[in-house]
């Protein structure tokens, strides 16, 4: 028998935010200085422990990943055909529309769903000026055997590295691999300034051009070298991110103890796999999604729609795939036949609540609606999936 739940609603994620009363100091700093952006105090330090956190080089820091994203693409002055994946937020793309360069999608891994490399080669025309691909829900892309590809054709490589926060693959942090890195600090990110986002970069000179886009494209208080944007954080986002670096480590241990109850607890249900790691040395947990297969009782739409009946606000990301869109679906390479693999992750994904604070027996009320479904396909003979 399937129990009423009058629970309060349990969301994908929710953001993990310090103690109010720690923010107020610097919130009274920022009043007194009335220094608010442009490069700030709070700024400069966040930029600084920020790499140290993440064990990288250079960062410049950003409004959003999108303008960063944005800005990337025109600091490394890409144009013509960019690969890409069709499976990830949208954002990716369009930052490469913004900047007038034509998306050339190629299928993804099956076991990872991050851009496949051994499908790269053959979308490489005389057009093709770099790869975008995306670390997606953190699980590092295949790095080396992209940076390979890249090396033999003469193009670049900028990371959607969104989810990426923390993660360390076989040589330290994935945000080192390809010309340029992204990071998303959005509040449904493991690491939040509310809005924000980042580049790494691998010296101080990309970094300069990178902030002179970010800043209209000034050099000086005269000089504009380039028609850039404004991308700047505020200095309200880098104090937060300055207090957000105390708490990260324990807010990624909470993610891990959550990923591991789901994992014990899907085990023995047929028809759910588990996204297995990209073999990363650090995980940040990001997401938990989940395939629901042909031999899962329900079909994947009836069950987000089931868990969205009991409050359960799983999400389908990344559904429907970026290349189905209005803007993208005319592209030659977003037929389906293109895709095939994007196309059958797209239709059976479900990211289920992960963050810190959610409580052990809310994870426990999704396993156990996971179950359910099982359960009554028992009772009806198989025949659920129909209904
Ligand atoms: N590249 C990739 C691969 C990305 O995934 C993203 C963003 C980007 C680039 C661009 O990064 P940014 O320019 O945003 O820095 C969300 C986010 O808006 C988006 O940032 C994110 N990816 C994407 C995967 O998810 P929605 O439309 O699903 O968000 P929303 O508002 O429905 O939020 C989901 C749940 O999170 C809510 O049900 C409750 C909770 N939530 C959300 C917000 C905004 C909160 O508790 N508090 C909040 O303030 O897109």
């Amino acid at each position: 028998m399937t129990k009423e739940y009058k629970a309060a609603p349990i969301y994908v994620t929710r953001p993990s935010l310090p103690e109010l009363e720690d923010f107020i100091p610097s919130l009274r700093e920022i009043w007194d200085s009335k220094i608010l952006t442009n490069g700030g105090p709070f700024h400069e330090k966040f930029e600084q422990q920020l790499c140290e956190y993440l064990g990288v080089k250079q960062i410049a820091l950003f409004a959003n990943a999108t303008i960063g994203l944005v800005t990337a693409l025109q600091a490394l002055r890409i144009t013509g055909e960019v690969i890409t994946t069709p499976y990830s937020f949208v954002a990716t793309a369009h930052s490469l529309l913004w900047n007038g360069i034509k998306p050339v999608f190629v299928d993804i891994d099956p076991h990872t769903l991050n851009l496949d490399p051994s499908k790269i080669e053959a979308a490489i025309t005389p057009q093709t000026t770099a790869i975008m691909p995306v670390h997606v829900y953190g699980h590092p892309c295949d790095v080396d055997a992209i940076q390979a590809i890249a090396d033999t054709y003469g193009l670049k490589v900028i990371y959607d590295a969104a989810h990426a926060f923390g993660v360390q693959c076989h040589c330290g942090s994935v945000l080192q691999h390809g010309d340029l890195a992204v990071l998303s600090f959005h509040a449904t990110k493991v690491f939040t300034t509310f809005e924000g986002g980042a580049i790494v970069c691998p010296d101080e000179k990309s970094r300069q051009r990178i902030n002179y886009l970010k800043n209209f494209g000034f050099a000086d208080e005269v000089t504009v070298v380039a028609p850039g944007i404004n991308g700047k954080m505020s200095e309200f986002n880098a104090a937060l991110g300055l207090l957000q670096l105390k708490n990260i480590d324990g807010a990624l241990a909470e993610r891990k103890v959550i990923d591991e109850r789901y994992r014990a607890g899907l085990a023995d249900v047929a028809g759910i796999r588990c996204l297995q790691s990209a073999g990363e040395m650090r995980s940040n947990y990001a997401y938990f999604p989940i395939l629901v297969q042909p031999d899962y009782p329900l079909a994947r739409d009836a069950l987000y729609q089931k868990m969205r009946d009991q409050g359960i606000y799983v999400r389908r990301y990344f559904y429907p795939l970026i290349s189905d869109f209005p803007m993208y679906r005319g592209l030659p390479s977003a037929a389906h036949s293109n895709l095939p693999v994007a196309k059958k992750m797209a239709a059976q994904i479900l990211c289920l609540p992960i963050y810190p604070g959610l409580p052990h027996d809310q994870v426990d009320r999704v396993l156990e609606l996971l179950r359910v479904g099982t359960y009554l396909s028992g009772k009806l003979g198989g025949k659920l999936r129909a209904l």
